[in-house]
This record gives C-alpha cells, structure tokens and sequence, in this order.
C-alpha cells in the first residue's frame, strides 16, 4: 500500500449503552481520562486486580526498546491467581465450567474441583520431570482437561504451547520442535460433527519426528482405540491419582508463560511469547471491563477453540482470574442440528457471549428461525472477535440474537496484543455497527499514512499501537531479529524515524468523522484498483448488506486495464434461490448494489456464487488461496484449511457463475 486507505463506506446507526447496564457498569466513562492523565499509574491500578507474592519495583522498563519489562520486580503464581484465591475468598463450590460435550454428556466444575485437578496436574508433571522454563505441547479437545493442562504448567512455571487439535502432523511436529517441548498433553479424540475425531494417532506421527519429547500424557476422552508407546501415560492413572496438594510457587512478573505460534501470511509459524504479571493484568482487566463480567450472576460463554489466542486469553486466564461461571462447548454449531448454540445459551442462561464474525455469517445463512426458536432472554453483552464484523451482520446478531436490547463489543485484538486493545465499553460507548470504537483506556492506537502521519478524521491507513501495553508480545520464540523486523521496523525509531517506537499490526484502518476507528482487514490483502487503495472489507460488507448475502470474500486479481479488479466470492443467504437466470439476475444486481453504495471504483468485475469459503480453524477467510483461484493459479498450501474440499467447490463455483462485462 503506497498511499492511504480510501474512505468509501459511511454509518450513521449507533446504539448507546442501555440505561440499567450503564449505570451498573464495571467501567465508567471517567476511566479515558484516567488513563489519559497516567497511563503507567492506571495500569498500576488494573495490576492490584491480581494476588502478588511480591509487589513490582517499576511498572514499566522501556529501556530496551521494542523489548518490555512489565511490573519488574512483581511476583505471583497465575494459577493460583485463577484458582486459589477464589476458593481461598470462600467461592470453592462456584461452578467455574459448565461443560458440554458434542454427544450432549456434561460436566460441572466448580472451582474446589478446579484447584484438585490443577494441583494433581502439577504434581504429575513434575514427576514427569517438568521443570519452570520447560516447554509443555498441549493438542487436546475442547474438554476441561485443555484449561487444567495450561493452568498446571503456569502453576509449575513451565510454558505451554496449545496447538489446534485439528493441526496436521507437520504442524504439531513443526511446532514442538521448534519449541523443543518436553512433554505433549493430548487425548484419543474428541467429538465432532457427531462422531469421534481421533487425536492420538496424529501425536505418535508427530513424537516420531521429535526428539525432545520424554513423555505423552493422554486423556480418555471418546474412548477409541489407540496405539501406545513406553512414552504414553493415560491422564486417569496418572494426575487422576496424584497428590490433590499443591503449592504454588511465585514467578517473576517476566516469566515465560505461554508461547502460541501464529502462522500469517508467509514464513515459519511465528512463536508468539507472552509472560506472566503483563499478560494476566490486561487478559483480567479487559474480560472484566469490555463484558463488564459480574461473577456472582453471570454466566459467560467464549466459543472459541483454546488452540487461538481467544481461548487462552477469554477462556482460561481473563474469565477464570476474574472468577467467572462460564461454558466450554466441545463441538460444532450443527451438531447434532443448527440450534445448538442457541439450545447452550438458553439451557445455561449464558449472560455474555463471545463469537466470531464467522459464526454470526453462518448463522444468518441458515436463517433468522432458528435462534426465534430459544429464549434467549438471559443474554445481556453480545462480542465479536476475529474479523471485521459487516455492519449488517452486527444488526443481525443485536436483532435476532441480541433481540435489540443487548450491546455490542466488536473486539479488536492480535495473538501479538495478548489481550483486548479496541473495543467498545458497554456500558459507555455508543457503538457504531461494524467499528470497534476507540482504544480501550490505558491504550494508544493511531491510524497513519506512509510518512507515519497521524491520518485526519476520515482518513484511512495503517492501524499502529503507539506506546507499550502490558500483555505484549515480549518476542518471537528465540528470533529477536524477526520480532523487530516483522512489528517494529515499519514505522517510528525501528523505522530510523525519531525515537518513538511505533508497533505495526499489520491492519488497515480508517478514522471515521467522529475519531471511531474501523478496520479494514489485512494490509497484505489490500486492493489496488486504477491507483486508488481499496480494502477488501469496505467491499465485502457492502455486498453483506445486501438481503440476499450471508458472507462475502473479496480478493484483488491481476486485470489488464485497472492493474487489479475486484473478485468476489459469495454466499447468499439460505432462502436465496441461485439456479440459472436466477443466479445471473442476482449477480447483476449485486454489482450493481456494491456501486451504488461505494461508488463506481469498487463495483467488482466478477462475482461468484458459492456455499462455502476457505478458512482458517479460528474462522479467517482466507484470501490468498481465494486469490489464487480468482487468477487460476494453483492451489498452494492448504493445510490450515478447515475442509481444504470447499476449493473444489469454489472452483467449480467459478466456471459456472462467472459474470463479466
Ligand atoms: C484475536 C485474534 C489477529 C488479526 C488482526 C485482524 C483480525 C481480529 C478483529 C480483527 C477486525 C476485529 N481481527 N479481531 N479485525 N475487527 N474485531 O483474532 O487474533 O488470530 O492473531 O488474529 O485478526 O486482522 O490482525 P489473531
């Protein structure tokens, strides 16, 4: 991207906070200015959330920059902090997780039991040998097991590596190399789609070709048949029957704590790696602040996977350091039919509930009758993280889920961030649908153009973070050079631009009229149609608000005339009917529509009809591979797909619905 970002989409909707949750709110309008009069003294504040050993000297050495030190000098155990303490304060019998598996089986959790299972987890890895600093894989369902097993390493000081129980043998394989883990945590199999999904068989591939791993520790889950090696210990004989006594050791604030390898568009998988009193402090003062949680009554439910950053920070260590009540859901949305999300939030009274944009698209193509059937009453804050939300999918999820009386909070946040930094307050913001508002307090973010300008009000360019926040990245995993290289050098000091360092998400944004920030997607994937700069989100939720579109991917591929055109993959909602002329008369209309509502630059040169998109486990569309199709180039890889068969529909899709003129 050479200039700024166009500006072509305008809102004029927003929804201020509802009177009772306002007035009741965790965070208050006042907290901005707070921040804004001193930033390091408010963090101070936020980190007295937590139970220290020992309290930090300074909160902040910036001495080394782009390399932080927060609370230097603090101690604590975090998981003593999402466990303990709580049972310690007298709520031992409080339900932590709710959980239900696929095949519908349930477990309650409380937090008494909690801390059984996590202190016998601990003893058994360091009976396994595992020592603080150790590297532990974690490749497990979406069962308690996965928050036991993170909270047990955190316990004993070693650092885990979650990696997705859907990844390939050469991305567990990869990934426990480079790590160089000592023991990998997994499971036989879980559930999915209504039938066992084997786990085990994938660890033994991937153990063969790791030579630093000692021991495999493996949970029954579906109760298959797997093979076993002197390394394999079952869970049950093993930590189900270690000592329940356990006591935490304190860390220092700057002790590793989890590495999380995040793949983006080229290269190895980076190793994210997050520390300890940084990283709890913003991970607990965001969960409580941006779904403004109430532990006493609420019951919170975060469907990610905790093989994303999402389920680290908004499963396991925000929700549980703050004491929360929440659900962790096994399976998938259609299993065993298309309710059964709305069947969890009714059958538990889920009050809060965090989704992906994804999933919201998904539920609005199969239709606005299936969430009518449930009562959904119980749910009082609505999230988003992920993706840009289309603005009509945030009106359909605050209509047919939030049934128009819940907020919403469109979070912004990076594997790389650790924790929420974008983000609607909702009991402050009146929230604009499809922006993520401003920076959450105690942040700073900027939208800049090349030169590293801040950009005017109705301006677009790239979305930086202009000053250090608790739960960054610290680095890559043992590549310093590629950790500078890839956040640091595009702007600011890195950049031999001043000596302020400026940290580069990698995401356009735009400022709109008010200041509210929107973001506009990857830069990488940025659209250079006749000179102007366009971004593929502006595009794609333009065709979303179209009634007969549910989900849109837009690429730029090579054209002729305008250097790139606009290609767009769509998903039409489910009562939609596509054959033939119909198909065709549709397309017309929606080129025609993307004009009318941008102007004439975005009008795409083709649109393709299809039922599914490319994706990533965590719900990103994928557009290289989209791209690659749109220019019939080949495949390329395709291992983190989440069913690598919807190409061959999106190819097929495209020689029968192409449109061109
Ligand atoms: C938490 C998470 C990070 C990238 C990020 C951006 C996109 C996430 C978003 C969003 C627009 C939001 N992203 N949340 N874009 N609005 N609310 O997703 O981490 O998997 O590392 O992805 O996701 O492009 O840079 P991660």
């Amino acid at each position: 991207m050479s200039e700024t970002l166009e500006n072509l989409s305008s809102e004029t909707r927003q929804f201020p906070p509802p009177a009772d949750l306002a007035a009741a709110a965790n965070v208050t309008a006042e907290a901005y200015q707070e921040a804004a009069d001193d930033r390091l003294a408010y963090w101070e504040r936020q980190a007295e959330r937590l139970s220290w050993t020992k309290p930090w000297d300074q909160v902040l050495d910036w001495s080394n920059p782009p390399f932080a030190k927060w609370f230097v000098g603090g101690e604590l155990n975090v998981a003593y902090n999402c466990v303990d303490r709580h049972v310690e304060a007298g709520n031992g019998d409080r339900v932590a997780i709710h959980w239900e598996g696929e095949p519908g089986d349930t477990r309650t959790v409380t937090y008494a039991e909690l801390l059984i299972s996590v202190s016998q987890a601990a003893n058994t890895l360091t009976e396994l040998g595992v020592v603080a600093g150790d590297r532990v894989a974690i490749y497990l369902p979406m069962i308690p097991e996965a928050a036991v097993a993170m909270l047990a390493c955190a316990r004993i000081g070693a650092t885990h590596s979650v990696v997705f129980g859907g990844f390939s043998v050469e991305a567990l394989s990869t990934r426990i190399n480079d790590a160089d883990a000592k023991v990998v945590i997994t499971a036989d199999g879980g559930y999915r789609r209504g039938k066992p999904s084997a786990l085990k068989p994938t660890v033994d591939e991937a153990v063969a070709r790791c030579a630093s791993i000692e021991h495999v520790l493996v949970v029954r889950r579906t109760g298959q048949e797997v093979a076993w090696t002197d390394k394999d210990k079952w869970w049950h004989e093993t930590v189900e029957q270690a000592s329940p006594e356990h006591k935490a050791q304190p860390f220092e604030a700057e002790h590793p704590l989890f590495i999380l390898y995040t793949s983006g568009t080229t290269g190895n998988p980076k190793g994210i790696l997050h520390t300890t009193g940084g990283y709890l402090t913003q991970a607990s003062y965001t969960h409580n602040a941006v779904f403004d949680l109430k532990p006493e009554t609420d019951v919170y439910w975060c469907t990610a996977d905790i093989g994303w950053v999402t389920g680290h920070s908004y499963i396991v260590y925000g929700p549980l350091s703050n004491g929360a009540t929440q659900v962790m859901y096994e399976g998938t949305p259609d299993t065993p039919d298309r309710g059964r999300f709305w069947q969890i939030v009714d059958k538990y009274k889920v009050s809060i509930l965090y989704t992906a944009p994804t999933l919201i698209r998904t539920m609005m193509k199969w239709g606005d009758d299936i969430p009518a059937k449930y009562d959904l009453s119980s749910l009082r804050v609505l999230g988003s993280v992920g993706e840009p939300i289309n603005p009509e999918a945030w009106m359909w999820y605050r209509e047919h889920v939030g049934r128009e009386r819940t907020p919403i909070v469109d979070t912004w946040w990076q594997t790389e961030t650790g924790a929420v930094m974008i983000s609607p307050l909702p009991g402050v913001t009146a929230a604009k649908p499809g922006s993520a508002m401003t920076a959450l307090p105690g942040i700073s973010a900027d939208v800049v153009d090349d030169q590293a300008e801040s950009v005017p009000n109705g301006g677009g360019g790239f979305l930086v973070l202009t000053e250090p926040w608790p739960s960054m990245l610290r680095t890559i995993w043992r590549d310093d050079k590629r950790f500078i290289d890839t956040y640091w050098s595009r702007f600011g000091a890195g950049a031999g631009n001043g000596d302020k360092w400026v940290y580069f998400a990698g995401d356009g944004a735009k400022k709109d009229e008010d200041g509210a920030l929107w973001l506009l997607g990857r830069v990488d994937d940025v659209m250079l149609i006749s000179g102007h700069n366009i971004s593929t989100t502006e595009v794609e939720s333009a065709l979303v608000s179209h009634p007969a579109v549910a989900e849109a991917a837009v690429v730029g591929a090579t054209d002729p005339t305008t250097g790139q055109a606009i290609v767009a993959f769509t998903i039409p909602r489910g009562n939609v009917v596509t054959e033939g002329e119909a198909g065709q008369e549709l397309i017309k209309e929606l080129r025609n529509h993307v004009a009318k509502t941008l102007g004439p630059i975005a009008k795409p040169r083709q649109i393709m009809l299809v039922t599914e998109l490319p994706k990533t486990r965590s719900g990103k569309i994928m557009r290289r591979l989209l791209r690659d199709v749109a220019e019939n180039r080949s495949l390329g890889d395709v291992t983190t797909l989440q069913d690598s068969a919807v190409m061959d529909l999106i190819s097929s899709g495209m020689n029968s619905a192409k449109s061109e003129d």
